[in-house]
């Protein structure tokens, strides 16, 4: 196969601005193909976290000093960032968190806390990864609410005439994922959220693995919520976003208490800051945050080089940068697709019309773990098991899956070795 037309993005390029991905591992030069379990980070996040504990570390929100205000607008930049990144209608609807799963659990504890009575029903889908489950069930056994199952498809995608019948006036909320990191499967989030919305549910959607592939617009998807996992997207580890419309933020209560989420204390009631303060107890991931300011500005750099338009918005970057990206990233799981469905005894998981970046598949001849253990030897990363998504795995007959998770700083040639690789068990195993 000829090297795929790369549209303008320059990959070689791009691959010397994420230095990990010259690692050689057990000899081989290193094929990074987990990047559903967390992406690498390119200089200009590494070079961020340095700078910032060398020259601007202090605590935020708190110290007249010159140090604590750089940190505090570099910390707030990283904000309005998030918020075009999200095109959210404000900055304070953008919450920081520890990660997807913590805004999760936000939602869960304090919206459905406040919300969900005996008997409501709150919907998830059966391709969910545990996060956008667990919370649920959580907080259904301490209110008596209702989960239930969106089934799915042969395919790998949502049931959608199922769907429009378990939508009822007892559903109070909606839990979807975006992309699913175990099929790659895009979900019809804007219909199901018109949908959802008939019945007067609310609905989160889990991008944990969108924010990486796709552009994300909250308020043209009209979510209620949306989180993100900003480890995925190249940022820094322990930092996660939570989106939620302000109507729905204002009336929802404190999740966690502490400091900097206050505004008055006394023995006898305190009063709570403003959004998003309200919901960011405690001193926050600021370097992570301000990580995750530098990573999307690396996504915007992209966005402008595609372009050559150095000194384009940052909406308008982003905006280059993921149709640059998906249609990268589509050709080369396409082209996984084909290779792999040419073998014999190789079973594919996830054959979604709308898909991204996941190469799932099951070999008759070898259990997914050992096609992990022989794909590391010869210095190839993909991961192996049920993915956080044990009931699909169940709706799917299997017990695991080995799944090659795609960047769009993969090359065909990975994509030649993956296959490579799954020939080699083939001989081993076969
Ligand atoms: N939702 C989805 C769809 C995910 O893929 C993940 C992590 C999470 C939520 C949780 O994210 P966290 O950052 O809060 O842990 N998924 C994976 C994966 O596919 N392999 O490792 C982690």
């Amino acid at each position: 196969m000829n090297a795929i037309a790369h549209r303008t993005l320059n990959i070689e390029a791009i691959r010397k601005d994420f230095p990990i991905l010259a690692t050689l591992v057990n000899g081989y030069p290193l094929v990074y193909l987990d990047n559903g379990a967390t992406s690498q980070k390119p200089h200009l996040v590494i070079d961020s976290q340095s700078e910032y504990y060398r020259q601007q570390n202090a605590n935020i929100h708190r110290g007249v000093h010159y140090l604590s205000q750089l940190a505090t607008q570099k910390y707030d930049v990283a904000r309005e960032k998030t918020q075009v990144f999200l095109n959210a209608a404000s900055s304070h609807e953008v919450i920081f968190t520890a990660g997807c799963t913590a805004s999760i659990n936000l939602v869960a504890q304090s919206y459905g806390r406040q919300n969900l009575k005996p008997g409501d029903e709150i919907l998830l889908s059966t391709m969910e990864h545990h996060s956008n489950i667990i919370p649920w069930q959580l907080v259904a056994q301490q209110t008596g609410a209702i989960v239930r199952q969106i089934p799915i498809t042969d395919q790998g995608e949502i049931d959608l005439e199922a769907y429009g019948q378990l939508l009822s006036e007892r559903t109070k909320i909606v839990g979807i994922v975006h992309v699913s990191n175990s099929l790659g499967t895009i979900n019809p989030v804007q219909r199901m959220i018109a949908q959802a919305h008939q019945v007067g549910a609310v609905v989160l959607v889990d991008g944990a693995q969108a924010g990486p592939h796709t552009r994300i617009d909250v308020q043209a998807l009209d979510a209620d919520f949306y989180v993100l996992s900003c480890h995925k997207m190249y940022a820094p580890t322990g930092v996660g976003v939570l989106y939620g419309k302000e109507v729905l933020l204002r009336a929802m209560p404190p999740y966690q208490g502490g400091g900097d989420m206050i505004h008055t204390v006394s023995f006898d009631g305190s009063t709570y800051a403003d959004l998003p303060y309200k919901f960011e107890a405690g001193t926050p991931n600021i370097a992570g945050v301000i990580g995750l300011g530098a990573a999307i500005d690396y996504l915007a750099g992209l966005g402008r080089g595609l372009l050559q338009a150095p000194d384009m918005s940052l909406g308008l970057a982003l905006d280059a940068a993921f149709e640059g990206i998906s249609n990268y990233e589509s050709e080369l799981t396409s082209y996984g697709m084909k290779r792999l469905s040419e073998i014999d005894g190789v079973r594919i998981t996830g054959t979604a019309k709308e898909k991204a970046g996941i190469l799932a598949f099951t070999m008759d001849c070898a259990h997914p773990h050992d096609i992990g253990t022989v794909f590391d030897h010869k210095g190839i990363a993909i991961r192996a098991g049920h993915h956080c998504c044990m009931p699909l795995m169940k709706r799917l007959g299997v017990p695991a899956t080995a799944r090659a998770s795609i960047a769009f700083y993969n090359t065909v040639e990975e994509i030649d070795r993956l296959v490579d690789g799954v020939l080699m068990v083939k001989e081993m195993f076969g």
